[in-house]
């Protein structure tokens, strides 16, 4: 039995700062619609995809911080999407802001099947930005004060007839990531982001932003040999340029889709998870070929820790 099916990215446009949960909801139905039309059993949507990015304005009170979190996964704002899933016969990714029962905050990604049930949920590890409000920046990138650091580990999980597993914007950039993924196994990676055109500690790399994120998620695919969907929210985002660029990669770190606007968009592919086997049984046999013994450096704890 092959293992093919056709992935989707379903990429965001702007989500304005007074958007109700319901609207961009509604969107992202809509492009769960298309994505179906197309023959997709798996759709992918953005990081934090229910509001706009609200780590860019600095809050104190706890109480305007906890609107931008969601406490019950599915509510009553997403019961559209899980209901539409479950109609169709298609299954999907999410990234929203999450508030635990006990008020920890995570910056959190969920799995969902084709019978609208979590099969998988991951905890955003690299968090970035700063803590505290830095006035000389044009915005804010307040991750690390809004959300704490995953406490999931990166989890791999059948699912689509493989293994599946998640990371979430930041995480793309960091090599362990996409390494610690194909060491549980992973095939198939899905993962939302929000990238500022603009980052304001270099101003000189703003250019390089869509080739930083091909480069970063290229790189991943090939050298664990798996497959990405990566999926942004973009465009002009309450004055903040966000970096569309949502492409679908191979494991042999080859390019099959990519997005061709900053608004709400979808881009598939056919992906053979059977493919991965090219580079896992080959270049990246991990078995045959990794050395471990020699990387203690990369798991040595941070000096000073
Ligand atoms: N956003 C950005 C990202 O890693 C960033 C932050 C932008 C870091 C540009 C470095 C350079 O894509 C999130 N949400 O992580």
């Amino acid at each position: 039995m092959t293992r093919k099916f056709v992935v989707a990215g379903a990429q965001l446009g702007p989500i304005a700062k007074n958007e109700p949960r319901s609207e961009a909801v509604a969107r992202m139905c809509a492009l769960m619609r298309v994505a179906h039309a197309r023959g997709a059993a798996l759709v992918v949507f953005p990081e934090l995809a229910l509001t706009t990015f609200f780590p860019r304005w600095f809050m104190e009170d706890a109480a305007e911080i906890d609107r931008w979190f969601e406490t019950e996964m599915p509510n009553g704002d997403v019961a559209p999407l899980f209901d539409l899933a479950r109609e169709l016969g298609i299954g999907f990714h999410l990234g929203y802001a999450e508030r635990t029962p006990e008020g920890r905050h995570f910056n959190t990604a969920i799995l969902v099947s084709e019978r609208g049930e979590i099969v998988g949920k991951y905890r955003k590890i690299h968090l970035p930005g700063h803590r505290e409000n830095e006035p000389w920046r044009p915005f804010q990138h307040l991750e690390k004060r809004y959300f704490e650091k995953g406490d999931l580990g990166f989890p791999v999980f059948e699912a689509f007839g493989g293994k599946v597993g998640m990371c979430i914007c930041n995480d793309r950039r960091w090599p362990e990531t996409w390494r610690v993924l194909g060491l549980g196994g992973a095939e198939l990676v899905a993962l939302g982001y929000n990238t500022p055109l603009h980052y304001p500690p270099a101003p000189e790399h703003d250019h390089l932003q869509y080739f930083h994120n091909e480069l970063s998620i290229q790189a991943g695919c090939y050298q664990n040999g798996l497959w990405a969907v990566a999926v942004a929210k973009a465009g002009l985002e309450e004055g903040s340029e966000l970096i569309g660029g949502s492409i679908i990669v191979a494991p042999t770190g080859e390019i099959l889709a990519r997005a061709a606007t900053q608004r709400d968009e979808v881009i598939c592919a056919e992906v053979d998870l059977d493919r991965c086997a090219e580079i896992r049984a080959n270049v990246f046999d991990f078995a045959q070929h990794r050395e471990p013994e020699d990387y203690a450096a990369i798991t040595r704890p941070k000096s000073g820790a």
